[in-house]
């Protein structure tokens, strides 16, 4: 068995002690974090997700696999990004309200922080006021906007009115990312920038801080 399929294996049961075991034998073998990452790790997720939609796997499955998956991130996370530590801006981060996904905004918030942005985490299902209220206290520079089911699209549209209400819609920039959310979706709704995954999210952030 390849080093990557060992880790779907142990992801895909959400064995975390053999995914564990399997990410560091990956490593020590050289195989790169990204590589384990977006090979092993994220698109065996994609393997979960049309499980669960199809019902050969069921909510506490899916857990703990989510529960395995962010573990051999938390190995990975020193090993990712650029390792830069000056502080490019200050960003905050959350999923939206009535959303409880959080390990794709957990990979975005990893690559920020490894490429120099001061990130304030919310966390999952984020009331738009606490966004505004982030922003306020911390003063930051972007907004970073997680949705990933089709029926909390909607809520993303509802935190940018959030920040318009409170007179801070043009000092702030809003970027949202999400399975369910695209380019288009995004300029349908106004927000300053879409990006498809945590690589480009970082990359976009430093666009939008600099520009
Ligand atoms: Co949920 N779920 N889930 N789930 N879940 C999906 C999203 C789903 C596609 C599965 C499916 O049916 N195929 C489906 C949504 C369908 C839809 O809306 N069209 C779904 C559903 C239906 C549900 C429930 C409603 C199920 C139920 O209860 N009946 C329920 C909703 C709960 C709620 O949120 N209120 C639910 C619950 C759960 C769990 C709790 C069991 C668990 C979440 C655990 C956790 O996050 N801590 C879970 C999981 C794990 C998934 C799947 C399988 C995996 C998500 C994931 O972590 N992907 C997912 C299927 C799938 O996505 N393939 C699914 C890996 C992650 C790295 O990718 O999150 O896309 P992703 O993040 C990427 C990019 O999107 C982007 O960068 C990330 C890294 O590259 N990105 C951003 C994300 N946020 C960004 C923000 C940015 C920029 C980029 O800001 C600028």
């Amino acid at each position: 068995m390849s080093n990557h399929d060992a880790i779907m294996a142990s992801l895909m049961s959400g064995d975390t002690d053999q995914l564990i075991d399997r990410v560091n034998s990956a490593l020590d073998a050289g195989i790169p974090a990204v590589e384990i990452l977006n090979e092993g790790l994220i698109s065996t997720m994609d393997i979960v997700g049309e499980k669960m939609e199809s019902g050969e796997m069921f909510i506490p499955e899916v857990i703990m696999c989510a529960q395995a998956m962010t573990s051999a991130v938390e190995i990975l996370k020193p090993l990712l990004g650029e390792g830069d530590n000056r502080t490019v801006g200050t960003l905050v981060i959350g999923t939206v309200k009535g959303d409880l996904h959080d390990i794709g905004k957990n990979l975005v918030r990893m690559m920020l922080e490894s490429s120099g942005f001061g990130v304030v985490d919310l966390g999952v299902d984020v009331e738009p006021q606490a966004f505004v209220e982030a922003v306020r206290k911390h003063d930051a520079d972007i907004v970073a906007l997680s949705a990933l089911l089709t029926t909390t699209m909607p809520m993303l549209k509802k935190t940018m009115d959030a920040f318009e209400e409170a007179g801070l819609r043009d000092s702030v920039k809003i970027l949202i990312g999400g399975a369910p959310v695209n380019q288009g979706f995004a300029d349908e709704i106004g927000a300053d920038g879409y990006a498809p995954d945590a690589g480009s999210a970082s990359k976009l952030a430093k666009a939008v801080v600099t520009a």
